[in-house]
């Protein structure tokens, strides 16, 4: 079959194979500014914000993209020669995958070309919202101290360079200075990161940058900035070569960087936009009071899950999410740790049926189709365990209650950080804190709890003797006889 390039020009050409945008594009407004262009935003934002676009009135909440760092200059190059537009590929459960070209991203910028076209575009007129993907590790929090970490070289790169920054803060900071300055009216910052309170989290270190940075700024932003919280959910592999030649052969379509994903999607957000907001809530967004439960479910029980399944996965050698799951011992571990770790740290929740959510989470990391790289879940432990594990671990061991499965893991991650599976081969650790965890782990191999002294971590947990206690013998007892034995042995003993 002859394939086409994708791009404005040959969209109608692709009418036929697969769903394309039917609303004009070239009467879009760009009232949202995205940073972090990545899957995740464009297979659950981007297509949310899509599907809008087909209503009447919409069309002034189009996106502009941006990429914030040097390493996203291949996926801007790609976007901007498709003219912002990709295919979204959802792999069904039955095995059939659903495509649909996305048109919603109307315009692209690429940060360190051209900063302060950034900071006009996030300061114009037109621009009602700024929301954000720029993954857990990118909100610049030190869990030892509980603040913003002012020590980030890049940080004082942006103190020093107001006008040329390369952090999320050094922009908003000066995107909000010129709103200020000109007279122009405030603006929402919606967080999209799994972060439990990602909306809290973002006012809080925007606000502590900005005391150093432009103090005169903070009350401004106090009266005119919203920072709703929000769950977002949508599990996203990385792209791998054979999607890209997959769709070209099946739907003639030349995407040099479609996106894949799971047919689950769920966006529940806080209604609390300064400036108006899309009415998401037409195309399947739930608006909520309060999201702090549902973000503090979703992050304990698909994330922390995702991580028990990636960690022992790895070290028992396999590659990607289903088979760690298929594994009907690490199955039954990852159960009994969600009911009876998790699960009494929860609470009620309205209208959500744990029993329900759990079981389906079982079956979304099963799903056979989508092949969620291993690697993708285990990059950036450092940042998502604080996130994921630590808060359950925390109030469990408040109550005096079990914490031997998340002992487990985490023990597991220390053995995981020497860099090799047990089956010998080299694992590709993918971490901003690598040597640390790297040098710590070879030194926890003598002492393993050495390893709960990476504070920016762990922050205090090396001083509950309790947990100290059940993570050593974990260390050990993964040492001598290997990820699976152990795991049928606590099975055995629950
Ligand atoms: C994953 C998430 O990064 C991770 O470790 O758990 O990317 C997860 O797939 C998404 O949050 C699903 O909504």
């Amino acid at each position: 079959m002859k394939s086409y390039k994708l791009n404005n020009q040959n969209l109608s050409l692709f009418k036929d194979q697969v769903a394309i945008p039917t609303y004009d594009r070239s009467q879009v407004k760009a009232g949202i500014v995205h940073v972090g262009i990545g899957g995740f935003h464009r297979a659950h934002q981007a297509l949310y914000t899509d599907q809008l676009l087909h209503e009447p009135n919409a069309n002034e909440w189009g996106i502009c993209g941006v990429a914030l760092l040097e390493f996203d200059q291949k996926i801007y190059n790609t976007l901007q020669e498709q003219d912002g537009l990709y295919t979204l590929v959802v792999k069904e459960l039955n095995g059939t995958f659903t495509k649909k070209i996305i048109g919603s991203m109307v315009e692209t910028l690429f940060a360190p070309e051209n900063p302060s076209k950034v900071i006009k575009k996030m300061a114009s007129v037109h621009v009602k919202i700024i929301t954000l993907t720029i993954t857990e590790g990118g909100y610049n929090y030190n869990e030892a101290t509980g603040e913003f970490d002012f020590n980030n070289p890049q940080i004082l790169h942006d103190l020093e360079n107001p006008l040329a920054p390369k952090t999320i803060f050094g922009y908003l900071t000066q995107a909000l200075k010129t709103r200020k300055e000109q007279g122009l009216a405030g603006v929402t910052i919606q967080s999209c990161d799994n972060i439990q309170g990602n909306g809290h989290m973002t006012e809080k270190m925007l606000l502590s940058y900005v005391q150093q940075a432009a103090p005169e700024l903070v009350s401004w932003i106090e009266n005119n900035v919203s920072f709703p919280n929000s769950m977002v959910d949508r599990i996203t592999p990385a792209t791998a070569p054979k999607d890209i030649t997959d769709l070209q052969e099946t739907s003639a379509i030349e995407d040099a960087w479609p996106v894949v994903c799971e047919p689950f999607k769920q966006w529940v957000i806080e209604d609390d936009f300064v400036a108006g907001r899309p009415a998401w809530e037409n195309v399947g967004a739930q608006f909520a009071k309060d999201v702090v439960p549902y973000e503090k479910m979703k992050l304990s029980l698909l994330n922390a899950g995702h991580s028990v399944l990636g960690i022992l996965g790895a070290l028992v050698g396999y590659n990607t999410i289903d088979e760690a799951v298929h594994n009907k011992n690490i199955a039954t571990f990852l159960k009994n740790y969600m009911d009876v770790e998790v699960t009494p740290t929860l609470g009620t929740l309205e209208g959500v049926d744990l029993e329900v959510y759990k079981q389906s989470l079982i079956e979304r990391f099963g799903n056979i189709n989508i092949k969620d790289q291993i690697d993708r879940i285990c990059s950036e432990s450092s940042a998502k365990i604080p996130i994921f594990i630590l808060p359950t671990v925390q109030a469990q061991l408040q109550g005096k209650k079990l914490v031997k499965h998340a002992a487990f893991v985490l023990a597991a991650w220390a053995v995981y950080s020497i860099g090799t599976n047990e089956q010998g081969s080299a694992l590709a650790i993918k971490d901003a804190l690598k040597t640390t965890l790297q040098a710590t782990a070879i030194e926890s191999q003598k002492n393993p709890k050495a390893f709960l002294e990476i504070e920016t971590v762990f922050g205090n947990l090396k001083e509950n003797d309790l947990f100290v206690d059940v993570f050593v013998k974990a260390y050990e007892n993964i040492t001598a006889n290997g990820v699976e034995k152990c795991v049928i042995e606590i099975n055995n003993t629950l």
